[in-house]
């Protein structure tokens, strides 16, 4: 009895002494998974913005982002922030397009290829995004575009028969989709793995942004960009909702603050170095062109099959939402 006694004197001792010593205000700490390159812009904005959350909290919510999928492979960031196994993450929102089409919304073919327009198909499918989340228990802080798409290659293409029999890497269900079709052999494989996939030649073409063909060295194998501007694909911050909820008013309204912040930052960022990434694959050497008329009109149908597809699976929801787009 007295042993046991001592033992929690001791013990309540050591509490008051760690409590003396802890910090006054408690420090919540926070993981960001998130899939692309620490000098890519979208996680430049983050560690911006996890500067801001800290600074606005003094100290008080800190959060390590994890850039490079090293946390969570991109497609499972999301279901991670889902179940609670990171408080936050971001990841390209139209990977998850089979959870529900509004997911696909930003990757239907040549609905939204410039800035502004990206931005006003933002607006008029957020609404229906947040509420998707919602239900799935999480919450959408905020969303940054990607750069218009185009098409990485290793020789010319002039029709799109030119693309039959290619190894087409696909990075969401659009894309593989247009693999498909276009009679591509599409294997699926993220941003992270993307430079190993092209240096092995499991892969000699893919879309994407002059970003992601910066970010993997795309000149290294493949000598051809087609600055086709398919669409524009987002990211999408999220938070888990219990996580969020867990927060005082003050931490809360700061990490919302931080996010608007991060919204409009992570758009200008893109829009001012868009240009500066399809310069770069020019000075490594690409040849950087505008598809020939033939091979745009091919996308083009492609692009139909693709839309009619989506619209099939989003229903009358999703046409009210892309009617919605097209009056603003
Ligand atoms: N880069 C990402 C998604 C879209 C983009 O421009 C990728 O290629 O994986």
């Amino acid at each position: 009895m007295l042993n046991r006694r001592t033992a929690l004197a001791a013990l309540a001792l050591g509490c008051s002494a760690f409590a003396m010593a802890a910090p006054a205000v408690a420090q919540t700490k926070w993981n960001l998974p998130a899939a692309y390159p620490a000098d890519n812009p979208h996680t430049e904005n983050l560690m911006l913005f996890v500067k801001d959350v800290d600074a606005a909290t003094s100290g008080k919510l800190q959060i390590t982002v994890h850039a490079g999928a090293s946390l969570f492979k991109a497609p499972e960031i999301k279901r991670a922030v889902q179940t609670g196994q990171a408080q936050m993450g971001e990841f390209l929102l139209s990977i998850h397009e089979n959870e529900d089409p509004i997911f696909g919304i930003d990757v239907v073919p040549f609905l939204a290829t410039s800035f502004a327009e990206s931005k006003k198909l933002y607006v008029a499918s957020k609404p229906a995004i947040e509420k998707k989340l919602e239900s799935q228990g999480v919450k959408l802080l905020f969303m940054v575009p990607w750069a218009p798409q185009g098409v990485y290659s290793k020789k010319d293409i002039n029709t799109i028969d030119d693309m039959k029999g290619l190894k087409w890497r696909a990075y969401n269900v659009g894309t593989a989709r247009l693999g498909d079709l276009l009679g591509m052999q599409s294997v699926t494989v993220q941003a992270a793995e993307l430079p190993q996939a092209l240096a092995t030649g499991v892969v000699n073409s893919f879309m994407s942004s002059g970003g992601t063909g910066y970010d993997s060295k795309a000149w290294e194998s493949l000598t051809h960009f087609y600055d086709v501007q398919a669409w524009i694909p987002k990211d999408a911050t999220i938070v888990n909702k219990a996580a969020f909820d867990k927060l005082d008013k003050p931490t809360q309204d700061a990490l919302l603050k931080a996010s608007a912040a991060a919204e409009e930052r992570g758009w200008k960022m893109w829009e001012e170095k868009a240009a500066w990434y399809i310069d770069q694959l020019k000075a490594k050497g690409m040849k950087v062109q505008p598809p020939s008329p033939e091979l745009a009109a091919g996308f083009k149908k492609a692009g139909e099959t693709l839309t009619a597809d989506w619209l099939k699976k989003a229903g009358a929801n999703g046409q009210a939402i892309l009617d919605a787009y097209r009056k603003m």
